[in-house]
């Protein structure tokens, strides 16, 4: 029992850190949502530690009759009173806080980037609106931001409700079909992970992203780097890619492949993770994803290529690495 209790109690502790953790906050929304937790974790321990005080001491003591006047003084105060005015302060905090989440609270502040991220069966669709109005650059399920700089979010959803949510950076938001929802975010150098947070389907777990939070002048030059074709994307492995169709569902910048039912893959290589989150961009992972999807995400809308020659995928999946 001893060890049960002390194991549960290491395996929350070690939750409280890390890239996808709300105890270990790397925003200013996500700090003050911590802040609330811990407030309402500690009050809601000293009530408890006192109504179980009193309750012990009740059943340890002799009973003796006392005085009705103390008796309903003692159900006002302890029952009645106190209660409703810890409660009250607690709403109170939590109601002050509020309009500082709430997502035009800030978008005063934001620098002019605005990055749509598209809820999808099961991945990210993810666009980067530069201030100047040009074309978007487009990217999937790995969103990066300037460190320190407020970027606002501009949240949809093209099938079911998704919610988009960066545990380490702020609350979540939901994403719903046919409006537009915004969030606006600050945060500290990290690489964070977010879940999506509502139930979508089959591989709903199997739906995460990546943030990565990078020095203003580094995140500029990725962007710039980003709104130009890969220098991989003419090497030979584009023509095998081209002749299995892959381009009616995915775009590669730079080619003719123009799709877009699946994510973007012309930077492809520069990404951690591919199929939002479930495997990493390695060879072996990125041929088996190729060949069979389902297996790895079932429900997914990419159908199986395992029927393509085990060369031909290689080759695709080498390609599709190289676009950085
Ligand atoms: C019918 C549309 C469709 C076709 C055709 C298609 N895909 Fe996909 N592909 C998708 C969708 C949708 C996803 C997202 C799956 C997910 O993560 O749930 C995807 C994901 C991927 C990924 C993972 C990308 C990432 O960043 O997570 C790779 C790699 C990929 N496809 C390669 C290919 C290749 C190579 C072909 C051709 C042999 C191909 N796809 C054909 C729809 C398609
Ligand atoms: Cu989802």
């Amino acid at each position: 029992m001893r060890w049960l209790a002390l194991w549960l109690c290491l395996g929350t502790c070690s939750s409280c850190s890390g890239a996808q953790s709300a105890l270990d906050p790397a925003g200013e929304e996500a700090r003050q949502i911590a802040d609330l937790f811990w407030l309402m974790a500690i009050a809601g321990g000293f009530i408890w530690l006192t109504v179980i005080g009193l309750l012990v001491h009740a059943t340890r003591h002799e009973r003796t009759p006392i005085d009705e006047r103390i008796a309903s003084r003692l159900i006002f105060w302890g029952g009645a009173a106190i209660p409703s005015l810890l409660l009250f302060l607690l709403l109170g905090y939590a109601l002050w806080l509020m309009p500082g989440l709430r997502p035009f609270a800030r978008a005063g502040e934001a620098n002019g980037l605005r990055i749509e991220v598209t809820g999808e069966q099961f991945w990210w669709r993810v666009a980067y609106h530069l201030a100047d109005g040009g074309v978007p650059i487009l990217s999937a399920n790995e969103i990066r931001l300037p460190v320190g700089e407020r970027v606002e979010f501009l949240l949809k959803s093209t099938d079911v409700i998704h919610s988009f949510w960066i545990p380490a950076l702020g609350g979540k938001m939901d994403m719903i079909p046919g409006r537009v929802n915004r969030l606006s975010l600050a945060t500290k150098p990290g690489t964070y992970r977010g879940p999506c947070a509502e139930y979508c389907g089959t591989s709903h777990a199997l739906m995460t992203f990546t943030a990565v939070a990078m020095q203003p002048a580094a995140f500029r030059e990725w962007l710039s780097v980003r709104a130009n074709p890969s220098p991989g994307a003419s090497l030979p492995g584009r023509d095998i890619f081209l002749r299995n169709g892959c381009g009616a569902c995915h775009r590669v910048a730079g080619t003719q492949a123009e799709g877009g039912v699946g994510p973007d893959l012309s930077h492809m290589g520069s990404r951690g993770t591919i199929g939002a989150g479930v495997l990493p961009t390695d060879d072996e992972a990125v041929r088996s994803f190729i060949a069979h999807p389902h297996l790895i995400k079932p429900g997914s809308k990419m159908p199986d290529f395992n029927m393509l020659p085990q060369q031909d995928i290689a080759e695709i999946a080498s390609w599709l690495k190289g676009l950085e």
